[in-house]
């Protein structure tokens, strides 16, 4: 390279959820030139090169724009939403007519008629969180009605503060070294997909679960894989698998629990110090309430599962430390929080909880860092979201019955929730058109209110369906620090290119917004950007002092681009449950009894069918087992995919050549596919009676049959736009999900629930979910 070239390039580091990474840019053409990892990462993710191709491509939104039918008339118009075109309109213009929604919003129908319970990952700084930066924004704009609860774990959120007394679900796990060192029996349940551990909210940096895994093959640990799908263990693990129906884990768990108390191999010392309600318990589980004994053959009718196969895996867990690891997807799914509360008390019932490398876990494998050791007590910097005076929170998973059903109660944990009507959403750093499930509905839904704003940095499909599109940047295109829940690392993200067109930071937006409004100050202090980062971090450093660490002043992070957090005790991080196992009188739960509940009272005062007063097992709604199967004889599976982060970066190569005939791809197995005269590339309809869309087929036998499995994230792409009940053309699994709530304990969203029937599409439609929305004149100002 001559030396003029190579002094028109810059190398820069920013870091994103799937990694901390370095970008060669062209300084004059702000071409991005090259991407690789950092030092410090031992297999940086395929992901780190997506942001940098589609960071100015031509699906980035240049200035902000306003839907036509709205422009004329605010609410009018509102069910053309999302099949309207768009009108280019100026900064001044756009904001003038935010201002003014808001306003007339507050005025007439009060802030609980505003929604801000915006939920996404958007991007990794902690600054620029854009659900973050909008909700400090609404706080003090008079309120929002917000959301409670996550996709991701809800239902164990829901539920696990009547079992431990706490709800950090994402703590309650066994990390590697004490697996590796003290586990010899590692259960599964879902598995621990390898590709779901590229990224972490707020940034994932070193990427070494593949290491941890061999370390745990090379101790002799054996795996066991329960689920519908083998490759949810890596093959290099060589697990055993169990294919499991899906959906029917609590029954297996039951089967298990029945084979260990009709052999005498329950720990009765530790049901009797350590849980509360064990005898209850097992008259359910041996049939005495219920004339229903949950032995192996019962569970296995239920599961799939051979009998024998059960009881002999119930011996091997009460013969040797064994960890039960429940993954995430077990509990989005009906009745998620039994198979929850049936893992811990499976778990006590071996009596190994508190012990290191037994007991149980929840999460392996769901993110990058849930089980890599990090010191704890690592604050994050971040920044306020401030006081919210509106209380109203509805659960994350019930947003299209707030919009479908204002004025109804809705039973959530024990209370009752009025529902309000919503005639402004504000959305920014989330798709809800990812995820939802359900869309169909959720289109209705979507139509109600008479405003709806987006900010996003593309055209994505929630700036398609909104009212007024603000144009955000990317994280390339600003300064921030990242930080996760689950790591030892601050990360230094600067800013990589200048920003795209008339696009704008978030945060920037909403203190346009906020001097309008007359509360400016109130909202960015008058910090620059650059001194909200130092402000943030000296705040986290400080509080990270008084814990005993000692990160750099700001100046020394930002130009040394990370720190890392060493670990304080040379030992691993603490036994989960350590401390309660040597003494629960002295480290008592904060449950009502202290102890953990295997009955709990609370529950039972709620008086729920389905949440029972101890872990039971319920039909779902839907599943192979049920009546609904005759007609949809497939459970669709959708987990997270592996070559975007939800629908972030599916317009980028690598999410575009993991296409099937430019669809996403759907897996079946070999003799479901024989059945329907379907061979690999063939474009199918996935249909049951919520809706239908396209998928490309992809023939496995890595999964069990009646079941087909398929990645979230496609780009929602409706053939007619806008209208509902219309073909979904280009593979959004959430077209057909069933949107119940788990159960009126924690209302969350059930994904996992859902039969289909799949058929050959002949001559199917082309793809238009990476083409503008149709834009009309300019706008006059
Ligand atoms: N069927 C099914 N559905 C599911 C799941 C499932 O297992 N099955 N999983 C669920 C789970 S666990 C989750 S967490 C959710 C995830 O759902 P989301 O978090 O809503 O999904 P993302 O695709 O990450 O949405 C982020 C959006 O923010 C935009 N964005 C990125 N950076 C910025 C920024 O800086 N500013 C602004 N304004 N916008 C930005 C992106 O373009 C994208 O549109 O999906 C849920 N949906
Ligand atoms: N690359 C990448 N990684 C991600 C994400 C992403 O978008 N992309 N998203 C992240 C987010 S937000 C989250 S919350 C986590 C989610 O982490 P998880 O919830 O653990 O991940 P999933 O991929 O949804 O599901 C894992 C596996 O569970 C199995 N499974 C589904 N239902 C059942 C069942 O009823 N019983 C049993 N035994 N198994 C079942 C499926 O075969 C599936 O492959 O992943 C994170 N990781
Ligand atoms: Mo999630």
């Amino acid at each position: 390279m001559d030396a003029r070239a190579s002094e028109r390039r810059k190398i820069t580091q920013t870091a994103s959820h799937w990694g901390a990474y370095k970008v060669e840019t062209d300084l004059s053409t702000h071409e991005v030139l090259a991407t690789r990892g950092v030092q410090f990462d031992p297999h940086p993710s395929p992901l780190q090169a997506s942001l940098p191709e589609v960071v100015y491509d031509s699906l980035r939104i240049d200035q902000p724009y306003v839907r036509e039918g709205y422009l004329r008339s605010r609410g009018a118009s509102r069910a053309e939403r999302g099949a309207q075109g768009f009108v280019p309109v100026s900064w001044d213009k756009a904001l003038t007519l935010v201002c003014e929604a808001l306003q007339e919003t507050r005025e007439q129908h009060g802030n609980e008629a505003i929604y801000g319970g915006s939920y996404g990952w958007a991007s990794a700084g902690r600054l620029h969180h854009a659900p973050s930066v909008l909700k400090r924004f609404l706080a003090l704009a008079g309120g929002y009605v917000d959301k409670v609860g996550n996709h991701s774990y809800g239902a164990a959120q829901g539920i696990m503060p009547y079992i431990l007394g706490r709800a950090d679900v994402n703590r309650l796990v066994v990390s590697w070294p004490e697996v590796v060192s003290h586990t010899r029996l590692l259960v599964l349940f879902g598995g621990a997909p390898l590709k779901n551990t590229q990224i972490d909210a707020g940034g994932a940096v070193k990427h070494e679960n593949l290491d941890w895994y061999m370390k745990a093959a090379q101790a002799g640990i054996e795996v066991i894989c329960i689920s519908p799908q083998r490759s949810d263990v890596p093959a290099q693990v060589a697990p055993e698998w169990l294919p499991i129906r899906p959906n029917t884990d609590t029954a297996l768990m039951l089967g298990l629990a029945h084979t260990l108390v009709s052999n005498g191999l329950h720990n009765q010392e530790f049901l009797a110090r350590y849980c509360v309600g064990y005898p209850e318990f097992e008259r359910y589980l041996l049939g005495q309430s219920d004339n229903t004994p949950k032995d192996a053959t019962w569970a296995s009718h239920i599961t799939e599962v051979p009998a024998e196969s059960i009881e002999q895996l119930a011996r091997r867990m009460a013969s040797t430390r064994t960890l039960i690891n429940t993954s995430w997807s077990v509990q989005r799914a009906d009745h998620g929080e039994q198979p929850v509360w049936m893992s811990i008390a499976l778990a006590c019932l071996l009596g190994q909880v508190g012990m290191p490398g037994g007991g149980f876990s929840f999460g392996f494998g769901a993110i990058n860092g849930i089980a890599l050791p990090y010191p704890a007590g690592i604050p994050r910097p971040k920044i306020s979201l401030g006081h919210n005076p509106v209380t109203i929170k509805v659960p994350v998973g019930r947003v299209t019955d707030l919009l479908l059903r204002p004025g109804e109660q809705l039973a959530y944990n024990g209370q009752s929730i009025q529902l309000p009507k919503i005639e402004l959403i504000y959305s920014a750093g989330g798709n809800p058109f990812h995820h939802n499930t359900n869309l169909n509905r959720f289109l209705q839904a979507w139509k109600q209110p008479a405003t709806i704003i987006v900010h996003e940095p593309w055209w994505t499909p929630p700036a398609r369906f909104a009212d007024i599109v603000l144009p955000s940047t990317t994280t390339m295109e600003r300064n921030d620090i990242g930080a996760a829940e689950h790591g030892k690392y601050w990360l230094a993200m600067h800013q990589v290119l200048p920003p795209y067109c008339q696009a704008r930071n978030d945060f920037d937006i909403f203190s346009e917004l906020a001097e309008r409004l007359g509360f400016g100050f109130a909202y960015h202090q008058n910090r620059s950007e650059m001194q909200w980062l130092r402000y943030m971090y000296e705040e986290a450093r400080q509080i990270a002092g008084e814990r005993g660490f000692a990160p750099p002043p700001f100046a020394e992070f930002w130009s040394s681009g990370a720190y890392e957090f060493p670990l304080l005790d040379s030992a691993a991080q603490p036994t989960l449950l350590g401390d309660f196992r040597a003494d629960p009188l002295i480290h008592p739960l904060h449950t009502s009894s202290g102890r953990i509940e295997l009955v709990s009272e609370k529950i039972r005062s709620f008086d729920y069918d389905d949440c029972q007063p101890h872990p039971c097992w319920i039909e779902p709604a839907e599943w192979l087992g049920g009546e609904q199967a005759k007609r949809y004889p497939l459970h669709l599976l959708s987990n997270q995919p592996r070559n975007r982060l939800h629908s972030q970066l599916d317009q980028a190569s690598l999410s575009r050549n993991g296409e099937i005939s430019g669809r996403e791809p759907i897996y079946l197995n070999p003799l479901d596919a024989r059945r329907r005269g379907l061979l690999d590339g063939d474009v199918v309809r996935v249909f049951n009676d919520r809706g239908a869309f396209l998928a490309g087929v992809q023939i496995s036998g890595e999964l069990r049959p009646g079941v087909v499995s398929m990645a979230t994230g496609a780009w929602y792409d409706p053939e007619m736009a806008g209208s509902v009940g219309s073909l979904e053309k280009h593979g959004n699994p959430n077209v057909v999900t069933l949107d119940k709530g788990t159960s009126r304990l924690a209302q969350c969203s059930v994904a996992q629930t859902c039969l289909v029937e799949v058929e050959k599409y002949n001559q199917p439609p082309s793809v238009t979910a990476f083409a503008w929305p149709p834009i009309l004149q300019s706008d006059p100002s």
